[in-house]
């Protein structure tokens, strides 16, 4: 399944075939070795943009692979497809609708228009709304039924309406407003509301509802609870306005559940959740950072879309980074993809950018509506350095399964605390040089003998020492970890998953199977609340856990 696509196309077929055919030469050599035949290798396979550099030539590729790579982007019409996105093509074309989440962070002041509107005045007219109430909590004008400010601000949502500005929040700390403390709901788990609001003060709690559609069960139970919450520690009914806010797209469903329709930020159809931190349902991070610093967070994604629209593809960092893995998945084989954040506030990042890549391509018909024959998104994980070297890193280094990696790594810290960021450091280029260069077995029982041990322990014990190398990784640094340089970050990740989704020939903006969830969620329900007996509707098997559940909550 991970092979290359059959397409109808010649020129990309024959792109394709000339990747298949590229394979033995690259199969033949390894990175040391494309190192030693090429003295100018970091120059070459190294690009800067927005404030980020991204040293690629720990890569399985030479020049001959990024131009065939790089062909391939052409021949798949890649510049064509970038141009329909920011220009307001219908290209989520299952859903009927724009893709314009890069407006949200767009200074151009062109009108673009969706349903014959100018949607820059919505954006605009959002961001006022939110620099408005942002100031109000921050000085203090807003304030809870007994008249104090708000000292903390808790966001129920879920997926899309969650990730990114969780992950924003948190990696921006040190830029964090010393009044206001964020906290995340999101799952239906009772535990995750009862544990965030068990230290609060109703009086200067504000709950932020954050859902598209305002129909997420998840969200909306949480949000009910947050509500009785509130009323049973004694919150005021009649000032609930004060406490409750929303961001959603409906605004029926909000005024239905009781939040005043002058604190309703909007949503669009034409943002994708997975793709909203940039607009109102980045909110918790406006609340958390302030107006200019949220602004600084969209100023670094909008350069990084600049970059992504005007670069040419071979100095283009979404397109290095998508053609790189659309050569790894479909010719030489890698099934995931890991990335590692060399930085506490990034910790999260992982899950974000696990959401957006594999929610938008994770699809196995492609947009002409035909099951592809070819593999498509890859599995994404990863999680914080130096704490993945004491686990899941042992796979990387010698697993029977190899995986590309990205390390991340932000060269100042804003943590000055003695030889920790130099420590952090040399352990995030170890382990990418431990990755590409390996250790023979040569070396294995070189060390072991130099140690002291006998020839014949040393035969017996240094196969298990073999670390077989040749694992690719991409470095990226940032000055620091700063509003633009995260805004950079995650929108160059959002392109990187465009760029493989174009090549793919996928509608990388849909989401069924997440729909599927939300749908088949509310049939098991009346079952465990014991509002339908019958289970027919359901296999044995859920029948039967649905009896266990139901004993064990007599
Ligand atoms: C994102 C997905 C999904 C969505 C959540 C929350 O692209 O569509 O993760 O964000 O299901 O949806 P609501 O915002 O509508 O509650």
């Amino acid at each position: 399944m991970d092979s290359a696509p059959q397409t109808t196309i010649p020129e990309v077929t024959a792109a394709w075939q000339a990747l298949i055919d590229h394979q033995a030469d690259i199969d033949n050599t390894t990175i040391v070795d494309l190192f030693k035949s090429d003295s100018n290798r970091v120059g070459n396979f190294s690009a800067e943009a927005a404030g980020l550099y991204l040293d690629y030539s720990k890569n399985r590729a030479n020049t001959a692979t990024l131009q065939k790579l790089l062909a391939l982007a052409e021949a798949s019409g890649l510049q064509q497809a970038i141009e329909n996105m920011f220009t307001g093509v219908a290209i989520n074309h299952t859903e009927g609708r724009q893709v314009l989440h890069t407006a949200l962070r767009s200074t151009d002041a062109t009108p673009l228009l969706v349903e014959g509107k100018n949607i820059r005045e919505d954006i605009s007219a959002a961001l006022a709304m939110m620099e408005s109430f942002v100031s109000k909590v921050q000085s203090g004008q807003w304030q809870g039924y007994s008249g104090k400010a708000i000292t903390d601000v808790v966001s129920i949502g879920i997926g899309g309406s969650y990730l990114g500005p969780r992950v924003a929040v948190e990696a921006l700390r040190p830029y964090w407003v010393n009044n206001i403390r964020s906290h995340f709901v999101s799952n239906v788990d009772g535990a995750d509301l009862a544990y965030c609001v068990e230290s609060l003060n109703p009086e200067t709690t504000l709950f932020i509802i954050q859902s598209k559609s305002f129909k997420t069960q998840e969200t909306l139970t949480n949000a009910l609870s947050a509500k009785e919450w509130y009323l049973s520690k004694g919150g005021d009914a009649d000032k609930i306005a004060r406490h409750f806010v929303a961001v959603s797209s409906n605004i029926d469903l909000a005024t239905g559940f009781g939040i005043d329709a002058d604190n309703i930020f909007p949503m669009w159809d034409w943002v994708g959740g997975r793709y909203s931190l940039w607009s109102a349902i980045g909110l918790p991070i406006a609340l958390q950072v302030g107006m200019q610093a949220f602004r600084d967070l969209l100023a670094g994604a909008e350069e990084m879309d600049k970059h992504f629209r005007t670069a040419p593809l071979g100095e283009n960092l979404p397109v290095i980074l998508g053609l790189l893995g659309v050569w790894y998945h479909n010719i030489l084989g890698a099934h995931s993809h890991v990335i590692l954040p060399y930085d506490q506030s990034l910790e999260n990042l992982p899950a974000h950018l696990q959401q957006v890549d594999m929610e938008s391509n994770g699809k196995s018909i492609n947009r002409g509506g035909h099951q592809v024959d070819y593999g498509t998104g890859p599995i994404i994980w990863g999680g914080a350095g130096t704490n993945g070297q004491h686990a899941y890193h042992q796979l990387l280094h010698q697993g029977t399964r190899w995986t590309p990696a990205d390390f991340i790594l932000p060269l100042k810290t804003h943590h000055k605390l003695g030889d920790h960021h130099a420590m952090l450091t040399s352990n995030c280029f170890a382990q990418s040089q431990a990755l590409m260069c390996g250790k023979s077995l040569e070396q294995a029982k070189a060390e072991l003998v130099a140690a002291g041990m006998p020839e014949d322990k040393a035969d017996e014990l240094a196969p298990h020492k073999v670390i077989p190398g040749n694992r690719p990784s991409n470095t990226i640094l940032m000055d620091e970890v700063n509003p633009k340089t995260v805004g950079a970050l995650i929108a160059m990740y959002e392109q990187k998953v465009f760029v493989q989704g174009a090549i793919w020939d996928l509608n990388s903006f849909d989401q069924w199977g997440v729909e599927l969830g939300k749908q088949l969620s509310d049939s098991i329900l009346p079952l465990l609340k014991g509002e339908e007996s019958d289970t027919s509707s359901v296999d044995a098997s859920t029948a039967d856990l649905v009896t266990r559940f139901k004993s064990a909550n007599q």
